[in-house]
């Protein structure tokens, strides 16, 4: 009966640090980082995009470099794709590399970080 116990103990106890060791591997090769170019304009357009994009599903990490407009996301590739995260930042309202802005969502964003808006210095 002891023995049997200790089996048990033994065998799970082994399994569970393959299951450790395995999905730690797992993790790294799954973050993946990808570039997006954006039409951010100012600094509130920053701070949208990069809120918005943080609740994204998948995503671990956003930085968006106002002077290149570039959006810089870390992301799990089990968890979303380039595509997807695009389109999110599309339905943000602006336009992400080759993915037009959502005009719904680009309508509703204030003057100033439209495409062109000139309505204070940046
Ligand atoms: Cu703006």
């Amino acid at each position: 009966m002891m023995m049997k116990t200790m089996k048990i103990l033994l065998i799970t106890f082994i399994l569970q640090m393959g299951f450790i060791a395995n999905s730690q591997e797992e993790k790294d090769d799954k973050f993946k980082e990808i570039e997006i170019k954006t039409s951010a304009q100012c600094e509130m357009c920053k701070e949208r995009i990069e809120k918005n994009m943080a609740f994204e599903k998948g995503v671990k990490d956003v930085v968006l470099d106002l002077e290149t407009k570039v959006l810089t996301i870390k992301y799990r590739s089990d968890k979303t794709d380039p595509g997807k995260l695009k389109k999110a930042v599309s339905k943000i309202g602006y336009d992400a590399d080759d993915v037009a802005a959502d005009p719904k969502a680009y309508e509703k964003l204030p003057d100033c970080c439209k495409k062109g808006g000139h309505d204070h210095e940046h």
